[in-house]
């Protein structure tokens, strides 16, 4: 199965350069956690990406809760990621019909597509959705830096109306097709959920010393995440981003994530 595999391996047997890229970048970095930089002034989010930029391959970012956007905060933000050697996904869960989906990832106050090495998609809509971020992408004024999409098959919160069939029909679309090559990853919660070993298993929910919030998040340990339900990458938001000390809990959460993958190719 795909989880017994190294990253190295997958990396060779990846359609996606996106995936390509972060397979090697993880293997090299010895680093499978993202961080999910879910704050809303740009100074602190630039701040936590200085702190945390070492022990991450990927930050995450939800650009339109941030209250004072502007073009030279994403111009230091690439520059972090730059510096540190991380991967930018901008998490917009985009959901519309090709030409809108298109048109909100080039254009609009973010132009995402300038910036984001990568994206979040839901599948609702179909394989238009990746027709239509291609399409979004070969009109913004890109610097030349691949991109990929990452599909989202399950969500980690209760009460989801995502079932079994939807997972199914999702990872379709990710693994089969013209536009695969687009297709890094999938964000998801089981091992289940796709079996080709070239693209990414992102997995959201992820805490050490809680199993829910008030809002129907649900937790597991990176331990559980990454043995139990094939992540290959964890996301982990406020269990970093809501301690004392960032640095410390983002060096913990790298090295548990780390060494569960380790442990789970190696038995
Ligand atoms: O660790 P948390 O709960 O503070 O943050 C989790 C982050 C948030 C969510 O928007 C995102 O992960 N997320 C996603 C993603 C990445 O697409 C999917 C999902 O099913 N659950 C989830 O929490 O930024």
């Amino acid at each position: 199965s795909r989880t017994k595999l190294s990253f190295e391996h997958r990396a060779t047997l990846a359609k996606s350069e996106l995936a390509k890229q972060l397979f090697h970048l993880m293997a090299s970095k010895k680093t499978n956690l993202c961080l999910a930089a879910d704050l809303t002034k740009s100074e602190e989010i630039l701040n936590i990406a200085e702190i945390c930029g070492p022990y991450i391959c990927v930050l995450k970012t939800h650009i339109d809760i941030v209250e004072d956007f502007d073009e030279a905060f994403i111009q230091k933000l690439r520059s972090l990621a730059d510096k540190h050697n991380f991967l930018i996904m901008e998490d917009r869960k985009f959901a519309d019909i090709g030409n809108t989906v298109s048109l909100q990832y080039g254009k609009g106050v973010y132009k995402i597509a300038n910036w984001a090495d990568l994206v979040t998609a839901h599948a609702l809509s179909g394989r238009s959705i990746l027709q239509g971020l291609k399409a979004g992408l070969a009109d913004s004024a890109s610097d030349g830096r691949k991109h990929g999409v990452f599909l989202l098959a399950e969500l980690s919160n209760s009460g989801s109306l995502i079932d079994a069939k939807y997972s199914e029909a999702a990872s379709k679309i990710a693994t089969e097709g013209a536009d695969i090559d687009f297709v890094a990853g999938v964000v998801c919660q089981s091992a289940s959920c796709f079996h080709f070993p070239g693209l990414v298993q992102l997995t959201p929910g992820v805490k050490i010393d809680d199993t829910v919030d008030q809002l129907g998040q649900q937790y597991q340990t990176p331990e559980h995440v990454v043995q139990e339900r094939g992540a290959d990458i964890g996301v982990v938001g406020r269990g970093i981003l809501q301690t004392k000390c960032v640095e410390k809990a983002a060096a913990l959460y790298r090295d548990r994530l780390w060494a569960a993958y380790t442990d789970r190719i190696a038995k």
